[in-house]
């Protein structure tokens, strides 16, 4: 398991990489291929598509749900006994580990669509016996159908398991809707080998840096190896390695350290025996385990002899009950490093105490010595996590409103906007990372109508109105449900500033808009101008045409925008307006790719977009590359006739470089356009060139404008919850 056999693949020299590098293909090869079933469109959602998963949980007996899932936890069940008959602290590392991934480069991972169910989540080391977790709480699952998701139950069994054991909860935000399929758009690393010591992803010596967009330190952790860096149990450089994981997850280093104590105030870890006799992931398990995996024949191989980390021991000496005990043990107690019984490193408390000892886990008579792992230990011995460790513990209410706070955003970061939660639970209170923004109000028809006259009088031209809509409206993501044209927040800090919106053209084009804006929001104002020049390209080109436009958003202020949070939206490219930053190990047309599939566009959506906004001067600092038209600010098919015109042939400029072209006539060589890779991607790409040949046949052309605007309509309208 976790390791791939037979001859590697990957030239270890070339530094480049793919877009999603390792999938569930490597590792397993033989693994049904279930999706070939999902070719041509096909959904595997069950619900299908009318399936309005708001409505249904909004119908939820949601405090029979509550009570049903408290029942849960002191439900010992014999096919894998509780540690101390309380499930809780297993909850609780299952909720974890479902939001754990989450990241925040490009707000990938996370709990909210369920995917601790599939590979390679359900068979990742660090998620070992969590498929138990799941199984448990699927009679309560199939009770309450479809009025409750997967991943909106393992966080909310989270929050019971919390709530059941006398712990602070903050809230609860219903919404997440299922997936019934794996991520294939997630980069999980480029490894060959799981939690291999050697292929720690941070080595200080040899300069690396965690790549980005990562946020764990090897394949198959959700963060950080417990035993320290590469197995090496040293605290110091766990620190370091839990900083910049959690930070990577969104969590400042106060918030870090609240988590984990306030986490390690429940439960223990499992190391009862020797490692080698527990079996493969589910992933890989055979057939009659029914989805489970990892069974051991250490003994009866669970309850007492489970094995999970390898790491054997509670935290503290009360791990069914929220107490202040885990920084006391922490701080009071000089430590020693201990072998585990399968053979983790581990640390002890040297002369504990026999009341701050533990109950045996499956027989509370028996008192054993509690645990730290070099991770925890991270919080005691480094300096800066040392004053926060010693703030809280002199300060309780500080830790349970902390750890609370810090909970509540783990498990509800990549939800989006507050509009999007749903159940009595909500808390009131706004959150800086909700990036909230005011409620905004429907402008008139009449309002509409004006502000679009004028703004297309102001002598702004198509491509710069259609830009500032674009720069705007295109930074939302669908994996986090972050960005996008509500609020406004392109006129304001970072991304006003962001070299890929051109400063100060952008403020140009803002001031008129503002000037101009008469009673409607800046966000629409912005949106509704983009529009307008769509709208208005589109009959100088003329196809007799209207932009749907849908008012109503708000704008928000910089008070609560967070500035830092928002600085690695930035994007690095946009191939939709011909922008590299800098050249990338990955190859810039699957940069476009990858924008496209966090805008949530389709294969013809992102071709139309794409030749759409060329040529009507969207380009930034209007390069040339890829404005195939000699008619620019017209919406025509010009992009696509162009490029597959059977007369140009393309050379590069640059070899080296390899990103830009020149498209000769093939009579004579004289150059008549000039393109980028991700231009040309839609004539060398056979799956790509099949659409842009749709768009550039004749007939099509008003087919191509219907689409454009369809689909500059859904990116325009994409952070629209309050709509929905
Ligand atoms: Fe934890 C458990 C590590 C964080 C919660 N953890 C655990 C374990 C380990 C760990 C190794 C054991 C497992 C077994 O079973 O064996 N963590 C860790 C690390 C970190 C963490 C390294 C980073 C620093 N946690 C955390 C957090 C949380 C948690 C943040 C929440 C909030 N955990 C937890 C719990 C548990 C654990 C609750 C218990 C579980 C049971 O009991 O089952």
């Amino acid at each position: 398991t976790g390791e791939l056999s037979g001859g590697c693949p990957f030239n270890h020299e070339v530094k480049a990489r793919s877009l999603i590098g390792r999938q569930n293909k490597d590792w397993w090869p033989e693994a049904l291929p279930v999706d070939i079933l999902t070719q041509g469109g096909l959904s595997p959602d069950p619900m299908g598509a009318d399936f309005n998963y708001a409505e249904a949980f909004n119908a939820l007996d949601y405090a029979a749900l509550k009570a049903d899932l408290t029942a849960l936890m002191t439900d010992s069940k014999p096919w894998w006994p509780a540690d101390y008959g309380h499930y809780g602290p297993f909850m609780i590392r299952m909720a974890w580990h479902a939001a754990g991934t989450y990241r925040t480069a490009d707000g990938r991972g996370g709990a909210n669509s369920g995917q601790q169910r599939f590979a390679p989540l359900n068979s990742w080391p660090d998620n070992g016996n969590l498929d138990k977790a799941r199984r448990l709480l699927w009679p309560i699952k199939q009770k309450y159908g479809k009025n409750i998701s997967w991943a909106d139950l393992f966080i909310l069994a989270g929050n019971v398991a919390i709530e059941s054991m006398g712990g602070p909860v903050f809230g609860f935000g219903g919404g997440r809707r299922d997936v019934f399929e794996p991520e294939r758009d997630i980069y999980w690393g480029a490894e060959e080998q799981w939690v291999a010591a050697e292929e720690t992803r941070i080595q200080p010596e040899r300069e690396m840096e965690l790549e980005h967009p990562l946020a764990a330190i090897q394949m198959g952790l959700i963060y950080v190896n417990p035993e320290g860096p590469g197995g090496n149990p040293d605290p110091l450089q766990s620190a370091r390695d839990i900083k910049i994981t959690f930070e990577r997850m969104a969590m400042n280093h106060e918030e870090t350290v609240a988590l984990t104590a306030g986490g390690h105030t429940f439960g223990k870890a499992h190391g009862a025996g020797d490692p080698s006799l527990v079996g493969d992931a589910p992933e890989g398990a055979d057939i009659a385990m029914m989805g489970m995996g990892w069974t051991s024949t250490h003994e009866s191989g669970m309850g007492e002899h489970t094995i999970t980390s390898g790491i054997e021991g509670a935290w503290v000496n009360t791990p069914t009950e929220w107490s202040e005990n885990y920084f006391r043990l922490l701080l009071d107690y000089e430590y020693e490093l201990v072998r585990s019984p399968a053979g983790a490193q581990q640390w002890q408390p040297i002369n504990q105490r026999e009341e701050d000892k533990a109950p045996a886990a499956h027989d509370p008579s028996i008192r054993v010595p509690t645990m730290m792992t070099t991770a925890d230990m991270a919080l005691k011995v480094d300096p800066e996590f040392r004053a926060i460790s010693e703030k809280f513990r002199n300060d309780h209410e500080a830790f349970k409103d902390a750890f609370a706070r810090a909970w509540f955003k783990l498990t509800h970061r990549d939800m989006g906007p507050k509009v999007r939660y749903l159940g009595p639970e909500v808390p009131a209170e706004d959150l800086i990372w909700q990036d909230p923004v005011p409620a905004g109000k429907d402008p008139t028809s009449a309002e509409v109508e004006r502000f679009s006259k004028a703004i297309l009088g102001s002598g702004l031209t198509v491509g710069q109105l259609v830009k500032a809509a674009w720069a705007s409206a295109s930074s939302y993501r669908k994996t986090d449900h972050r960005g996008g044209a509500n609020g406004a927040r392109i006129r304001l800090d970072p991304q006003r500033g962001w070299e890929v919106n051109e400063p100060e053209e952008l403020s140009r084009v803002l001031a008129e808009i503002e000037e101009l804006r008469g009673e409607l929001s800046m966000a629409d104002a912005i949106v509704l101008a983009g529009s307008a020049a769509v709208g208005k390209a589109a009959r100088d080109a003329g196809f007799d045409v209207t932009v749907p436009f849908q008012g109503g958003r708000g704008d928000a202020t910089q008070d609560w925008t967070d500035a830092e949070s928002f600085a690695v939206m930035e994007p690095a490219a946009d191939g939709f307006r011909n922008y590299l930053k800098t050249k990338h190990s990955v190859k810039t047309e699957e940069l476009l790719v990858d924008k496209a599939s966090l805008l949530g566009l389709s294969v013809p959506e992102m071709a139309v977009l794409m030749g759409g906004l060329r040529v009507l001067g969207a380009n930034y600092q209007n390069r040339p590359e890829g404005v195939l038209t000699n008619r620019v600010g017209q919406l025509t098919n010009d992009f696509f006739v162009n490029l597959l015109d059977n007369d140009t042939f393309w050379e590069v400029v640059d070899t080296s470089a390899d990103e830009e072209f020149i498209g000769y006539d093939r009579g004579g060589k004289i150059e008549k356009w000039r393109a980028t890779r991700t231009d040309l991607i839609f004539g060398s790409n056979s799956q790509l060139r099949a659409t842009a040949e749709v768009y550039a046949e004749k007939g099509n052309e008003q087919l191509f404008v219907r689409h454009f605007i369809d689909a500059w309509v859904k990116v325009m309208n994409a952070d629209r919850f309050d709509l929905l």
